[in-house]
């Protein structure tokens, strides 16, 4: 099997220090979140930027500040920057980090409910200049799938020439849609050959869609984005606990870590 891609959700939108502590804000804390996943083996940074006092923001200099600040901790690490934002910025606000010149950047492919009466909104509309717009700045998408319709959507835009192939999906599980093994085995079924795949389970669901995405030679995403529990009931103390777990289990699996460089060449990353 190929090398594993773990990717590490440090920080999120949603989730804050009332849910654990740990979560970062300023940007001394974010570069502390993003050494102890890296230093534990991940290779990829899913990252959103938050002000001293906890909002979100899509905030081009306080993107670049914690870029650099996690560049200055991790040099090789893959920073990928979200243009979800959080439900209710514009596309303007959203598409900010994507200036900075990233490797990499989240590409939503649809609306969903977001809790509440929350939803985050992408229009087809959205989708296109978001894809056009990091195809011109030469950065990859990670397709985030919450369900199967944006699969369908990606793949009518790839042959609409708004992202290109290959394709590398991100299937979100428990947000909208449930994470199940079903489920998981649905979404790496429904995409087009010769795509790369990760995994993120929300809350309980992330281990053991880790587990079941691992087995199934994809890549795994953790990190306080989507969950903050080590194990029921026990926060983790750090982002890098929640990789060192999955470190474990890929070693009982039998697969090797991808380090950075590695990760750019599974993902066709130019360097
Ligand atoms: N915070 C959500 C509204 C992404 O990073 O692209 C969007 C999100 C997905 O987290
Ligand atoms: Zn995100």
């Amino acid at each position: 099997m190929e090398k594993l891609i773990i990717t590490a959700a440090i920080c999120g939108a949603e989730v804050t220090k009332e849910h654990n502590p740990a979560v970062p804000y300023t940007v001394e804390e974010i570069g502390r979140e993003a050494e102890s996943a890296y230093k534990a083996g991940a290779s990829i940074i899913h990252l959103h930027v938050r002000e001293d006092d906890g909002t979100p923001t899509q905030d081009k200099a306080r993107f670049k500040a914690c870029m650099d600040e996690i560049k200055k901790r991790c040099p090789d690490v893959i920073i990928q920057p979200s243009t979800g934002g959080a439900v209710g910025m514009t596309d303007e606000e959203r598409l900010q980090p994507t200036e900075l010149g990233p490797e990499m950047a989240t590409l939503d492919c649809g609306t969903l409910n977001f809790g509440g009466d929350e939803i985050f909104i992408n229009t087809e509309n959205t989708i296109k200049n978001f894809g056009r717009i990091l195809k011109e700045r030469g950065v990859k998408p990670e397709i985030e799938v919450f369900d199967k319709g944006m699969i369908d959507y990606a793949i009518k835009f790839q042959k609409q020439g708004f992202i290109d192939k290959p394709m590398h999906f991100d299937f979100v599980l428990g947000v909208q849609m449930s994470a199940t093994a079903r489920d998981l085995a649905f979404m790496v079924d429904s995409i087009p050959e010769g795509s790369t795949w990760t995994v993120a389970g929300m809350g309980r669901h992330q281990i053991p869609m880790a587990m079941i995405g691992m087995a199934m030679g994809g890549n795994v995403r953790v990190g306080f984005e989507d969950n903050v529990y080590l194990s029921k009931g026990v926060l983790a103390k750090s982002n890098g606990e929640l990789v060192e777990k999955v470190v474990r289990i890929a070693m009982e699996l039998g697969r090797e870590i991808a380090t950075p460089d590695e990760a750019r060449e599974i993902l066709g990353l130019k360097k």
